[in-house]
């Protein structure tokens, strides 16, 4: 059977950056992997990268009996556009949607559009069991993982086990042009060359699932229990990476890299033992750093790191869950920063109840700790997670509402006592100081400071619109061909 999988427009504020625009959508090509498997004859589309008359275009052609979308919470209304267009062009065609989108709420997304199933959680067996199902003609309504319709109300399935993650194989890269996504990570690996060869980098996971409990984060996909390929399985695949396309640089997208101390070392020592010519960024959590394994991490070619830090003030920690000391935070950056790092570090601001003086606790460890990049958000409940209730319960998020609709366009403020313009206001002297603060900084500390100090003056000229102002300033910059300061 003909399928069509379809990844929707990404809308980022970093858009043209060189890695988001060019993650390779591993989920949705795992998806395709195990349907080619199967049998069925598999295309790809993403909408990231190309525009909607090339979908339009292949939906003409190709003629899909299954088309499949994969998305996020954030990018719902697109997802039911796209599934509008699909259905207008081919009526007959069955259209399924997978993801977090689809775990995080089966039934809104099947009830609000003519989207005809949902697989919840992990896609590999259940789509093999739906396709199986579509072409054959044969009922739906006993496949474990899905959501459907009957008579226009969602129907949702019980889940099924996780996947056998050895058994998987290889993300179907062969259907995308892997030029297209191929990425330098400059700014990440701080050096254009591996043993004398330019860098091209691409990303990949090697884990599932997250033993933690933040109540921001949506798990609903992967669930509690953490899973990790084998070894050997990854090693292969970077191999398969190096010969098939000449990737020397990897970008690790799993929540927590280094979770399992054992098989990071296996890792490292398998890296050495091949004589992988790569170097590599990971996402760690503070409370797992470990200097003596960060050494053998950084001999195997790991050369960046990013921590998801949050919040900078103790009880705001404790009230997420994060499962974090700000010691602990502090210690991990240092040492990171010792092992030879490119060290990373995310932040929100505004979590329920926040203050400005909680909020301030957060900027100034940020721009107190020597991180090298890295950036800050407002707290969006996303729906599926516990936050997204609690929001709900307090009236500040619609119970049916998908949230923040990108990233460019969120409006979320669960603080106490602080307007949304005096958020948002906060938001931009954090990343104004942060970036005044980054250990990176070739100019004196001095005349850092003094910029960083400026944001009052800078804010007043700008107001509003002062990412504008530090735009323009950017790119007159970038017409004197400065270099970044
Ligand atoms: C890398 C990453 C990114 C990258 C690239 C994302 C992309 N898809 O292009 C970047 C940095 C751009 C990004 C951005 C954002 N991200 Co992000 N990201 C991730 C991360 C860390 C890994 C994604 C990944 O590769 N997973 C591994 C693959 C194998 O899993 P998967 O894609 O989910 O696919 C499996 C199933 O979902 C399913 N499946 C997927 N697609 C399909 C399609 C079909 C048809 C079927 C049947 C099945 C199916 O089968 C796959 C195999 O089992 C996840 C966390 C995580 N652990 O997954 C967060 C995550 C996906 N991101 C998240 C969020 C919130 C965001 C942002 C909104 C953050 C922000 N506030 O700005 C933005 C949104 C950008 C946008 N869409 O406009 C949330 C999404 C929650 C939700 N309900 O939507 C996650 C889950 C993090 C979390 N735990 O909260 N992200
Ligand atoms: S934020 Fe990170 S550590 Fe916390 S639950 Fe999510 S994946 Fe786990």
């Amino acid at each position: 059977m003909n399928i069509l999988l379809v990844r929707t427009k990404i809308i980022s504020q970093r858009i043209a950056s060189d890695y988001e625009g060019r993650f390779v959508p591993v989920g949705l090509l795992l998806v395709a992997a195990v349907l080619e498997q199967a049998g069925h004859l598999v295309e790809f589309t993403d909408l990231s990268i190309t525009d909607m008359q090339t979908l339009q275009h292949r939906l003409s052609v190709f003629k899909p009996q299954l088309v499949g979308i994969g998305a996020m919470s954030v990018e719902y209304e697109r997802v039911v556009e796209l599934a509008a267009i699909c259905r207008e062009k081919l009526p007959h065609a069955e259209i399924v949607v997978g993801g977090p989108i689809a775990s995080a709420n089966p039934v809104k997304l099947l009830e609000d559009s003519v989207i005809d199933y949902a697989v919840l959680g992990e896609g590999e067996e259940t789509i093999v069991e739906l396709a199986d199902c579509v072409e054959h003609k044969k009922d739906v309504s006993a496949i474990r993982g899905i959501a459907f319709k009957r008579e226009g109300r969602a129907v949702v399935n019980k889940r099924r086990g996780n996947v056998e993650l050895a058994q998987n194989p290889y993300p179907a890269r062969h259907l995308i042009d892997m030029e297209k996504y191929i990425s330098t990570y400059t700014e990440r690996f701080q050096q254009p060359q591996v043993a004398g060869r330019p860098i091209r980098g691409t990303n990949l996971t090697v884990s599932r699932g997250c033993p933690y409990s933040c109540i921001y984060c949506d798990k609903n996909v992967f669930g509690n229990k953490w899973r990790v390929r084998p070894v050997a399985h990854v090693l292969d695949e970077i191999e398969h990476l190096g010969g098939e396309y000449g990737i020397n640089a990897l970008m690790f997208d799993d929540d927590i890299f280094d979770l399992n101390k054992a098989w990071v070392r296996d890792f490292c020592a398998g890296v050495k033992k091949r004589q992988l010519k790569v170097i590599w960024h990971c996402n760690s959590r503070c409370n797992h750093s470990d200097a003596g394994l960060f050494a053998l991490m950084y001999e195997a070619g790991c050369r960046s790191i990013a921590f998801g830090i949050e919040y900078g003030n103790q009880a705001v920690l404790d009230r997420v869950k994060k499962k974090l000391k700000v010691a602990e935070i502090e210690r991990s950056v240092y040492m990171a920063k010792a092992a030879g790092f490119f060290v990373t570090g995310y932040f929100m601001l505004g979590m329920l109840d926040e203050t400005r003086e909680t909020i301030n606790d957060t900027i100034k460890l940020a721009v107190k700790l020597p991180f090298d990049a890295g950036g800050f958000g407002i707290t969006v409940p996303m729906m599926g997670t516990e936050l997204f209730r609690l929001a709900a319960d307090r009236g500040l998020v619609e119970p049916d509402s998908w949230g923040q609709k990108d990233r460019t366009r969120y409006r979320s403020n669960l603080t106490k006592n602080l307007s949304y313009e005096e958020l948002d206001k906060l938001l931009r002297l954090a990343g104004w100081k942060f970036f005044w603060s980054r250990e990176s900084r070739k100019t004196p500390k001095f005349i850092n400071r003094t910029i960083s100090e400026s944001f009052p003056l800078l804010y007043w000229i700008g107001g509003g619109d002062f990412q504008g102002l530090v735009s323009k300033l950017n790119s007159i910059r970038r017409n004197l061909r400065l270099p970044l300061p």
